[in-house]
């Protein structure tokens, strides 16, 4: 790994530059990219941001334009992937990203496969508090929209400060951030308290369905395509759902299983610490964090279910 002021020296060499973000993007891909590409555009730099999915609709209000990997055509001297912890998670963008010689990964998943020429990879709350420095190490002035950007990606990530992942180094940096402007009640209040109808009915649906295994320790929710058609809602409203079940006095791991096509489930898994649920995400070649990880799992919905249930209990 190359040291953060080499990553910004060699960025900083770079003139015209193409910022990956993740497939379903959240957050904090988006907030990192966006903080990346107007702190540089400020220094007449052109800097484009390219997503294979489309960005969710509650990031509106912050203004966010990416291009789809099909629609890039010129060419760029860098390429820079944040958020990403592995090639996969670029999408179609993987084979975009891998056609620039000068390629960079910043990210803050201790599961990150350390693809690209450059990689820069810390565990911490938030790649934004990586983008944070990268951009202070850059010099010149943290504007309010990019501040804004870098307090969303934090906000998001630690479920606004309420992470066991928050360190001193995330309050130091939103403050730091609120200093140049950055709006921290506004992003939260639009993150986290505020919803369509669909995602409100659709949520209580789906947890009046809610399992529990092993004696309460083990809490399960599953949506399926037809659940999400009967309140016309998309599955990117479902996250945060297993933010409920992961409340309940007795409960040390949530489930949450999205059925994303025919046989092919998305997993994401929560822990309150006696399990380590990245851990149980690599048996089955997906990965995270210690407390939040996620994998795909291909089959018969009982058949899925049973596996990833039993992975569980074994760790238990
Ligand atoms: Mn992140």
């Amino acid at each position: 790994m190359i040291s953060m002021c080499e990553i910004a020296e060699k960025l900083n060499s770079h003139d015209k530059l193409l910022v990956f973000c993740h497939v379903r993007p959240d957050g904090d891909t988006l907030g990192s990219a966006f903080a990346i590409k107007r702190f540089l555009e400020n220094s007449g730099k052109t800097v484009d941001v390219v997503c294979d999915s489309p960005i969710p609709e509650k990031f509106s209000f912050l203004g966010f334009k990416a291009f789809k990997p099909s629609e890039i055509t010129g060419e760029y001297s860098a390429h820079v992937a944040v958020d990403c912890s592995t090639e996969n998670m670029l999408g179609d963008g993987y084979v975009l990203y891998k056609k620039c010689v000068e390629t960079f990964n910043i990210d803050h998943h201790i599961s990150n496969t350390r693809y690209g020429k450059y990689f820069y990879v810390d565990d911490r709350a938030a790649c934004c508090e990586i983008v944070y420095e990268l951009l202070t190490a850059l010099g010149g002035e943290i504007c309010k929209s990019v501040a804004d950007c870098l307090l969303l990606g934090i906000s998001t990530d630690t479920g606004h400060y309420m992470h066991s992942n928050v360190t001193v180094s995330t309050f130091k940096i939103s403050s730091e951030l609120l200093a140049c402007g950055g709006d921290s009640h506004e992003i939260g209040v639009k993150m986290f308290k505020n919803q369509t109808r669909a995602r409100a009915t659709l949520q209580a649906d789906i947890m009046s369905k809610m399992k529990f295994f092993e004696d309460g320790k083990i809490a399960f929710i599953s949506i399926m395509q037809s659940d999400l058609e009967k309140f016309g809602a998309t599955s990117d409203l479902t996250e945060g759902f297993i933010d409920y079940p992961l409340s309940i006095e007795g409960v040390e791991v949530a489930v949450s299983v999205l059925e994303s096509r025919q046989n092919a489930y998305k997993i994401s898994l929560r822990s309150k610490g006696r399990v380590n649920v990245n851990e149980v995400a690599a048996g089955f070649g997906g990965g995270g964090h210690i407390l939040a990880s996620g994998c795909m799992l291909f089959g018969f919905f009982e058949d899925v279910k049973d596996k990833i249930i039993r992975a569980i209990t074994l760790s238990l």
